[in-house]
């Protein structure tokens, strides 16, 4: 391809287009202005039920076209990359037609609601890998700057055998017991609460992070309030809308320790009860030559402890992680200017856009997004069974 001729387009076919399609559709409309691509992002198509809304949310967000059936979307011609962001139990059917019809697949976090589900999308996703087709999960967090560095850090050995990993994802949304039961709060919609919305990033950030997974978990999970009012059918929240009052069916939160390979500890905290935490995701690991911590309310910052340096001086430095040498950074701000939630999703089209030019699987594969699903599954059987509580007598 000669400089003058721009890259080859990929059209893209988004399905969903609330707070992820439109986090998704900011990555769209951004990755190939920011950075170089070898293909041409077009937004070509995105889908919803309700003809008004979809055409409207099209309009926003800068998509050509509008369809009301995912099948219509996926048979397209003009896409070629099927993007999900819809809830939990539309992700394996939608993922494993689109691998089958030829198109590569983003899918958003969690994988699935089932560990059933995810490894039939495992499945489809091998057979479709195997006609040079790509598969990843949004995993976003991955690619915040100072997480992606901290990564880079633990392969560079700088925390040399890690010890402890620990992990929080604190949210207060749901507090107030009249918030009505959204598609969230129901099992057959979202799979589980807190545990599959915020605990599904934490575990894949530990095991990503420490580069090992989990082997065994213990877990409690509560939940809080029993019933919901039920939303308004015109108010856009309900998966079936109504009068009155309906059953909760997942967790308001979580508790976990786990063991990875290594023999590594980690703690897990998941909550939509947190009353003054937003979108508290912080994480700290810890190993015999140092460690890291990180806060994504503070997302341009990394803590990082030399437990080599003389203890006399030594002490956790924070790192502004916003150096053109930094991941992702030289095609953004000068120094301290800093990023945001936002660009995670420009970022996460960036690298699946290099995938797909290349063929090689991204990471998060489909395969990751299984690994994190069983930890989920075995969090639940754990709580379930009670086994390591104690009472006190
Ligand atoms: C809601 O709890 C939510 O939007 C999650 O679903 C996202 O994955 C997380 O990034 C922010 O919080």
């Amino acid at each position: 391809m000669s400089k003058e001729e721009p890259a080859p387009e990929l059209g893209i076919g988004m399905v969903g287009y609330a707070f992820m399609g439109a986090a998704h559709s900011q990555g769209w409309r951004t990755a190939g202005r920011v950075f170089d691509l070898p293909l041409r992002p077009r937004m070509a198509a995105v889908c919803g039920r309700d003809r008004e809304q979809v055409d409207a949310a099209a309009a926003r967000l800068g998509w050509g076209a509008a369809e009301t059936d995912w099948r219509a979307l996926i048979a397209r011609d003009d896409i070629q990359l099927v993007d999900i962001c819809t809830p939990g139990d539309s992700h394996a059917e939608i993922a494993i037609a689109a691998l089958e019809a030829g198109k590569h697949v983003l899918c958003e976090k969690p994988l699935a609601n089932t560990v059933a589900e995810a490894e039939a999308m495992v499945e489809a996703a091998r057979a479709a890998a195997a006609r040079g087709q790509i598969a990843m999960v949004g995993f976003n967090y991955r690619r915040v700057p100072a997480l992606a560095y901290a990564r880079q850090l633990v392969e560079e050995g700088k925390l040399g055998a890690l010890r402890h990993v620990r992990v929080q994802y604190l949210q207060d949304w749901i507090t107030d017991p009249e918030f009505p039961l959204v598609w969230r709060l129901q099992k057959e919609h979202a799979g589980s609460g807190a545990l599959g919305d915020l605990g599904a990033h934490i575990v894949d950030l530990a095991q990503h992070l420490a580069g090992e997974p989990l082997v065994g978990v213990s877990a409690m999970t509560e939940t809080f309030v029993k019933e919901r009012p039920l939303p308004a059918a015109s108010s856009g929240l309900a998966a079936s809308g109504g009068t009155g009052r309906g059953p909760v069916t997942v967790d308001d939160a979580a508790l976990f320790t786990g063991r990875l390979a290594s023999g590594a500890l980690a703690s897990f905290e998941v909550s939509r009860f947190a009353a003054g935490r937003k979108n508290a995701l912080s994480i700290e690991l810890n190993g015999e030559h140092g460690s890291i911590a990180f806060e994504l309310e503070r997302l341009n910052e990394l803590s990082y402890h030399d437990h080599t340096e003389p203890a006399v001086s030594a002490g956790f430095r924070r790192i502004l992680v916003t150096e053109p040498e930094h991941p992702y950074l030289a095609a953004w701000w000068p120094p301290g200017h800093g990023l945001g939630y936002e660009h995670t999703f420009v970022h996460q089209a960036r690298d699946l856009v290099h995938a797909i030019a290349s063929g090689e699987q991204p990471s998060p594969s489909f395969e990751e997004g299984l690994q994190v699903q069983r930890v989920l599954s075995a969090v639940e059987e754990s709580a379930a069974k009670n086994s390591v509580y104690t009472h006190v007598a």
